[in-house]
């Protein structure tokens, strides 16, 4: 009888090659040959690296792989500091382990990628293959561990909630609508209300999943089905206490990034921004900052304008040395019936966005607790609050006060990364017109 044991082979680090001495062993796909006469190197990218290797054809003979062939070679580790990893390996064989049936449509060995929006998201299964492209989602591996990792050591419980409901959660007409067995059910434009029905079960709850927007915008910040990055707390005392959290969490984060993902941060050319102090701006103050500072007229009080979030990302970076700015205070018919009102000003309520570099890249706040408000409040805007009976047991069976917040990953990839355009920072990003890859 055959059986497994738990011990799956180690994956190949640098180190181990770098230092190795005698024979060494390295699987991965040919990324470029490059013919020097006589002998060729080969680079070969493993899932992490591009590693040079030396073909001496003079020794071995004709090369046995073409570009993007899976290979095994053997061959010795040896000290080269003109090589990018200040090693090379000299080959001494290879095997071809899985031949490509044909070259990449795409060169993937330059330094960049010259395509154009279409070709890029058209060739993508290739094109991520990039160094500089899959850089980018190396970044969106570490932001996903730092904020797992993070809420994990602050007692909070990762949670995954359905994606397929029957009722919307943030309001407006951006939803997907499905004939489910026959009943109209609609794709989860967020987590929001089980979220909240899971603060009296855990207290503390974080979910990164898949969330779907109808939204018919065709705009280089906007994506149909994009991964938010959701927490709520509950036992808050103030809605500064999810900003706090938020803020914590970003610094740990960056630190993360700082010490695990230095070849990243350096491919990509990030500077990540300060948390020491993220300044907080109330939105109307936000509006008339912008106003004063930049002179740009305020067109109307109801949200802020893309172009005023801009020129609020240029303030904190110009005055508060980040690139990070939290608006609070947002307007009430700005914001979802679950929203809570400023007991102060109930024109405003106790939420906030948090703009990264003039772009929004969080909205979060403190929600209603009470059943007879939020009852109250969904009746003032005229909704049928039967239709939300299972979100109302939350309200109904007691919950504590509580509130959280939604970050968009691909927009926080792509602020870090300096990408213009959200798209390049989902794997396979759905808008309007893609479906596919
Ligand atoms: P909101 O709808 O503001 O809030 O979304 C939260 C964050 O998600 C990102 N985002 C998007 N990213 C890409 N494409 C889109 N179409 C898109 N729409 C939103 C943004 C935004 O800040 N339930 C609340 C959050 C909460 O209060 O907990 C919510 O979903 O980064």
């Amino acid at each position: 009888m055959r059986t497994i044991t738990p011990e799956p082979k180690p994956p190949l680090r640098l180190n181990a090659l770098r230092d190795a001495e005698g024979p060494v062993e390295l699987r991965g796909m040919v990324h470029n040959i490059r013919d020097m006469g006589g002998f060729s190197f080969v680079l070969l990218r493993t899932g992490r690296h591009i590693v040079q290797c030396l073909w001496d054809a003079a020794r071995l003979g004709e090369l046995p792989f073409r570009e993007s062939d899976s290979v095994c070679v053997t061959g010795r580790a040896v000290r080269e500091p003109r090589a990018k990893l200040g090693f090379e390996i000299h080959i001494d064989g290879a095997a071809v382990l899985s031949r490509a049936a044909e070259l990449p449509p795409v060169t993937l060995y330059k330094q960049n990628v010259n395509l154009s929006l279409d070709s890029h998201l058209a060739y993508r299964p290739v094109v991520l293959r990039h160094p500089l492209v899959r850089a980018v989602f190396r970044l969106q591996d570490g932001l996903c561990r730092g904020f797992r990792e993070y809420l994990t050591a602050q007692d909070f419980t990762e949670i995954h909630s359905p994606k397929i409901v029957s009722a919307g959660a943030e309001g407006g007409a951006n939803i997907f609508k499905l004939d489910y067995f026959g009943r109209r059910a609609f794709l989860a434009q967020s987590p929001q209300f089980y979220k909240q029905a899971m603060v009296p079960v855990f207290g503390r709850v974080f979910e990164i999943g898949p969330v779907f927007r109808a939204e018919p915008h065709d705009t280089c910040r906007h994506l149909n089905e994009y991964t938010s990055m959701d927490f709520e707390m509950g036992f808050i005392d103030s809605f500064r206490d999810i900003m706090t959290m938020e803020t914590a969490m970003l610094a740990y984060t960056f630190g993360l990034l700082r010490e695990e993902y230095a070849d990243v941060l350096e491919l990509l050319r990030i500077t990540l921004p300060a948390t020491d102090s993220v300044p907080e701006i109330p939105f109307h103050e936000a509006k008339e900052t912008v106003a004063r500072e930049y002179g740009r007229p305020i067109r109307t009080y109801a949200d802020l304008e893309p172009e005023e979030e801009r020129l609020l990302g240029r303030w904190a970076s110009e005055h508060c040395g980040t690139p990070l700015v939290f608006v609070t205070h947002y307007p009430t018919a700005a914001r979802p019936f679950y929203a809570m009102d400023d007991p102060a000003d109930p024109s405003v309520t106790l939420s906030f966005d948090l703009l990264l570099d003039g772009l929004e890249i969080t909205t979060g706040g403190q929600r209603i607790h009470d059943y007879e408000s939020q009852v109250g409040k969904m009746l003032g805007l005229g909704m049928n609050p039967d239709e939300f009976e299972s979100y109302l047991m939350t309200h109904r069976y007691g919950t504590p006060p509580h509130g959280g917040l939604g970050l968009g990953l691909e927009r926080l990839t792509a602020q870090l990364a300096g990408i213009d355009n959200v798209r390049y920072a989902a794997l396979f990003p759905r808008d309007m017109h893609r479906l596919e890859p």
